[in-house]
């Protein structure tokens, strides 16, 4: 998609003004890619206006790409999140670091998240060392700006630029909302000209039963710490619809160790009992009905290197 001319462009048919309801349609795909925690979940759902990914403190917490569709007037902005990119070592690593590139490679735009306030760090340089050789269009968008003095921006964007020179670059608040509307303006008239690709209300295209998984493991990652969230896998094993509209979610959660499965269930169930009741109450705001949640915790040593549990959180086995 680089056709950047109107349809029927013709002096004998010249496109009607913008704004207009036969105003010719933009379509176009924008990846959002940078290092882990950066903020790029945040700046998808926000964009979005709805929780498509979910977020929380600790890098690594997406693992596989979803998509977001934004309607920006005529144009549809098609948002990929990624996982972020760091160093891989796990066959899980690798096969998330792969998603993230993969999202990039065919965007129309690729949008370079970086935290503000970490600056310019190691995995950072790495990914623009990367990002150098790809012929997508780079923007560089500076994220966490209420955490710092604004002086800081500039000259973290001329360190950014020396390094790649970015097709533009923003400043923005992705939690704050600051910085969004000039971001979403600038993507809308970057866009090639060109049919929507999806229909105006769908909004993502994650499956509900791998939203009800994602969502179990955030809680996951804002209730556990060192290394449990990471060592942890959730899979949904059976949707049940019930007559009376509400519906009986059984999710399996997976951890490498009889220790990390300890830590999980916590004293007398008191962890898990309470990942499954914030799970479920933000389940029932996101599906809009009454959920019944029940989660099973299994000890299965090496999950993590094992295809088809990669595949059950839709990442394929190339690693
Ligand atoms: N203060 C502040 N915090 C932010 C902002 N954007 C994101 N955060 C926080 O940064 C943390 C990481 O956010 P995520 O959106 O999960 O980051 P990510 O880049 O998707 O991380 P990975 O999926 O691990 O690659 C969360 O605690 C967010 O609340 C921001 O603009 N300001
Ligand atoms: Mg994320």
């Amino acid at each position: 998609m680089t056709d950047d001319t109107p349809p029927n462009d013709t002096p004998n048919n010249p496109p009607p003004a913008a704004g207009t309801p036969e105003a010719p349609t933009r379509c176009g795909l924008v990846a959002v890619v940078g290092a882990p925690n950066a903020g790029k979940s945040t700046l998808v759902n926000r964009l979005a206006g709805s929780k498509v990914s979910i977020v929380s403190p600790k890098p690594q917490t997406t693992r596989f790409r979803i998509r977001a569709v934004v309607m920006q007037d005529r144009t549809q902005i098609v948002l990929t999140d990624t996982p972020g990119i760091f160093a891989p070592r796990r066959r899980l690593d690798r096969a998330m670091v792969a998603a993230a590139w993969e999202g990039a490679q065919d965007a129309d735009v690729a949008l370079l998240i970086v935290d503000a306030r970490a600056g310019m760090t190691e995995a950072v340089e790495s990914i623009i060392s990367v990002l150098k050789r790809s012929k997508v269009p780079i923007w560089l968008v500076l994220n966490k700006s209420d955490l710092i003095d604004t002086k800081r921006l500039l000259p973290l964007t001329a360190t950014l630029n020396e390094q790649l020179s970015f097709e533009e670059t923003f400043m923005i608040s992705a939690e704050k909302g600051d910085g969004l509307d000039r971001l979403m303006t600038a993507l809308a008239a970057r866009l090639p000209y060109g049919p929507w690709l999806f229909p105006e209300d769908e909004l993502s295209d994650l499956p509900e039963r791998m939203l009800a998984a994602e969502i179990v493991r955030e809680q996951i990652l804002r209730q556990t710490h060192e290394e449990v969230p990471h060592h942890a896998t959730v899979e949904t094993e059976q949707w049940q619809e019930r007559r009376d509209g509400s519906v009986r979610i059984d999710c399996t959660i997976y951890v490498g160790r009889a220790t990390q499965k300890a830590i999980l269930i916590g004293d007398g169930g008191s962890k898990v009992k309470e990942i499954g009741r914030r799970a479920r109450a933000e389940l029932e705001k996101l599906l809009e009905r009454r959920v019944h949640l029940f989660l099973n915790v299994k000890e299965r040593q090496g999950w993590d290197e094992e295809r088809a549990r990669l595949r059950a959180i839709g990442l394929d086995d190339a690693g």
